[in-house]
């Protein structure tokens, strides 16, 4: 049986940017002969995101669907409810992809290949290759800085961990327990991660190009920030704070 990769897409206000990324992805896994299959998952976005998204489902018939929550519940939880879905359509990969255009379709045949041959790819900003365009140097700071924050207090072997452009095998969402994931913003990068690598599983990062987003709102906030920091140390007491 040929493999089928689902690639998830949380969405809150990406209107503007959906329309142009799905058939982006769409073409590039038809050049690559990859079988994929896209799940949206928005959160009753206010600017009417899941309007658009049916469009596209009935303009691409088969490849994309929609899971319509009723209020803004954070990008963990809209992950989790995708990996749900992937796994119950015996997908082989899942992917986790930003809906703002700031992961580049271009890169998910390298993800994938790399799949071969690990359990987890991340798709990676800092390592000889990846790349951040357009962002601040604050930006910049705070997400170098949370990176090295993490590691150092994890233990972990990564040089980035929030990028959000991942590939798991299917084994890994299988085997781990995802009803004991707590984080909802950033920290859900670096949760999963940190479950994988502690149950043994084998993690590539692959350089990436990151471009700041061009249009809708970042969503970035304090909140997510001080979510973060704390929860990196619940992980590493193994307790909830
Ligand atoms: N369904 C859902 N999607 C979300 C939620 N929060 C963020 N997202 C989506 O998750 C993806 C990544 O979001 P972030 O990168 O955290 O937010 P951002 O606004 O892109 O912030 P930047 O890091 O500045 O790019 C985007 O596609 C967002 O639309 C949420 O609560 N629910
Ligand atoms: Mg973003």
């Amino acid at each position: 049986m040929s493999e089928i990769i689902s690639i998830i897409l949380p969405t809150y206000n990406e209107r503007k940017n959906i329309g142009q990324l799905v058939p982006q992805i769409l073409d590039v896994c038809r050049d690559n002969q990859i079988a994929s299959s896209l799940i949206i998952v928005d959160d009753n976005s206010p600017d009417g995101t899941a309007a658009i998204v049916s469009q596209l489902a009935q303009k691409f018939p088969g490849q994309i669907s929609l899971i319509k929550r009723s209020q803004k519940m954070g990008l963990g939880s809209a992950y989790l409810a995708g990996f749900k879905k992937a796994l119950r359509e015996q997908a082989h990969y899942i992917f986790e992809m930003d809906a703002d255009l700031s992961h580049s379709p271009t890169d998910i045949p390298r993800l994938l290949a790399a799949a071969h041959s690990h359990d987890l790819v991340l798709g990676s900003r800092y390592v000889p290759g990846g790349k951040v365009n357009n962002w601040s140097a604050l930006r910049k700071i705070i997400s170098r800085g949370g990176t090295l924050y993490a590691k150092t207090i994890l233990g972990l072997p990564i040089n980035d961990l929030t990028s959000g452009f991942k590939c798991f095998s299917a084994n890994v969402l299988k085997q781990l327990d995802l009803s004991k994931i707590k984080s909802d913003g950033y920290s859900f990068q670096v949760e999963l991660t940190y479950h994988a690598y502690q149950a043994g599983f084998k993690i590539k990062e692959v350089p990436i190009t990151f471009e700041d987003r061009q249009v809708g709102q970042s969503k970035f906030s304090k909140q997510i920030f001080w979510e973060a920091a704390l929860m990196i140390w619940r992980l590493r007491l193994g307790t909830r704070l």
